[in-house]
């Protein structure tokens, strides 16, 4: 019999540092973990400092490198470029990626404005590629477990959803300037980082946004140059040398959905004790669900229908074979972590293309949560509620 050749999926990575790094381990494990349509290959990964990136080459396992973007767009030997440079880079690099025909993964926030997300979504569209945007808290097995749970009316009608994404890394006012501190690169700060992730999820389990009404703060107005950055830990060389902060350290905004539930949101760097304390909770007539990032394996669940007397909150361990994406891993009770969101994601997208289907969540849902982000800021600086659909 003639052995079937599997077909193959060459990536071009731009970006080496943190979600560079997530992104490379995720591909890495895809064909260890998952039966694939494609194989994924590791091609080529892209960044500007030379010295570091052949050793993330190395270290990560790619074939090659580039040290421009421009040139690795265009190369014959990749199918698809994945994104994951601060995000003012994004949309030039999406376009070109697109018009030279290739398939495009970014992460988020898609754009550092809503004008910017459109023109990438636009070129997408009409050059045909398929893209999705790096929403990985979605492909948590219990947010998965929370949306088949919504769908199949497990707590009826939804009421309420609160949502906050707390974060401490930035409180001491000598941390440095870093890139997701200034709007021109990232678009917004706390805002755009975190809340682009509950506004996902919020989307992904209620539906969407009608109108919002924020506030935002900067509590820090200036800081020490940066000198390095790796991950979220920074240095500055000299703390006499100072920047400005143009975006916001703390932002709080309430809304209305579609469906005529109502939210509470929260995002921060300024939550002392806070690390990476990503929460949502959704309340339906019939019942509740809690998702807490830091104990991402369990999905909280009330139910009204409860036998009297017994009722209250259990927690559901995410982590049998029947859970989304459990089957791949470990036994059950065999827990996962922040990098197996990352290589969910992938799996998906990398489908898609194999496949010839739709990805998701796509640049379209990239736009939607920059229209919110934007729909809060507007809201912010007048002092009024904005109606998403006016944007
Ligand atoms: C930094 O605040 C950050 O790394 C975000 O950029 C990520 O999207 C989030 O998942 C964790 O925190």
């Amino acid at each position: 019999m003639e052995a079937v050749e599997m077909k193959e999926i060459n990536v071009g990575l731009v970006g080496y540092k943190f979600m560079g790094k997530a992104h490379s381990n995720a591909l890495s494990r895809l064909g260890m973990f998952f039966d694939c349509s494609a194989q994924v290959n590791k091609r080529a990964i892209c960044g500007r400092d030379e010295e570091w990136l052949k050793k993330s080459a190395e270290k990560f396992g790619w074939d090659s490198y580039e040290t421009r973007w421009e040139n690795l767009v265009v190369r014959k030997d990749i199918d698809a470029i994945d994104i994951t440079a601060p995000s003012n880079a994004h949309k030039v690099i999406a376009i070109s990626a697109a018009e030279n025909g290739k398939h495009v993964f970014c992460e988020k926030p898609l754009a550092v404005n809503l004008a910017d997300a459109r023109d990438m979504l636009e070129c997408v569209k009409k050059n045909g590629v398929k893209n999705q945007i790096g929403f990985n808290y979605r492909f948590a097995p219990a947010v998965q477990l929370a949306k088949n749970m919504i769908v199949q009316g497990k707590i009826g009608t939804i009421r309420h959803v609160r949502a906050s994404y707390l974060q401490d890394f930035i409180i001491d006012p000598e941390f440095p300037l870093i890139w997701r501190l200034k709007k021109e690169v990232c678009g917004s700060g706390s805002l755009g980082d975190l809340g682009a992730h509950f506004i996902d999820l919020a989307r992904f389990l209620v539906g969407d946004f009608k109108s919002v009404m924020g506030m935002q703060k900067t509590f820090i107005e200036s800081r020490p140059i940066v000198e390095s950055m790796t991950g979220l830990s920074a240095q500055a060389s000299n703390k006499a040398s100072r920047g400005l902060v143009d975006v916001d350290d703390g932002s709080v905004f309430i809304a209305e959905f579609e469906n005529g539930a109502l939210g509470v949101f929260e995002a921060t760097r300024f939550a002392q004790g806070h690390k990476n304390d990503l929460s949502i909770e959704i309340n339906g007539d019939k019942g509740s669900v809690k998702f807490v990032f830091e104990r991402m394996n369990e999905l909280q669940y009330y139910s009204a229908d409860d036998e009297a007397g017994l009722q209250g909150f259990r927690l559901i361990q995410a982590t049998e074979g029947i859970h989304p994406y459990m089957a791949a891993w470990w036994p059950t009770g065999h827990v996962i972590g922040y990098e197996h969101t990352f290589v969910h994601e992938m799996y998906e997208f990398y489908e898609a293309v194999a496949n010839d289907k739709p990805a998701s969540p796509d640049f379209a849902d990239g736009v939607e949560c920059s229209r919110v982000l934007e729909a809060v800021e507007l809201s912010a600086q007048r002092r009024a509620a904005v109606d998403i659909r006016s944007l």
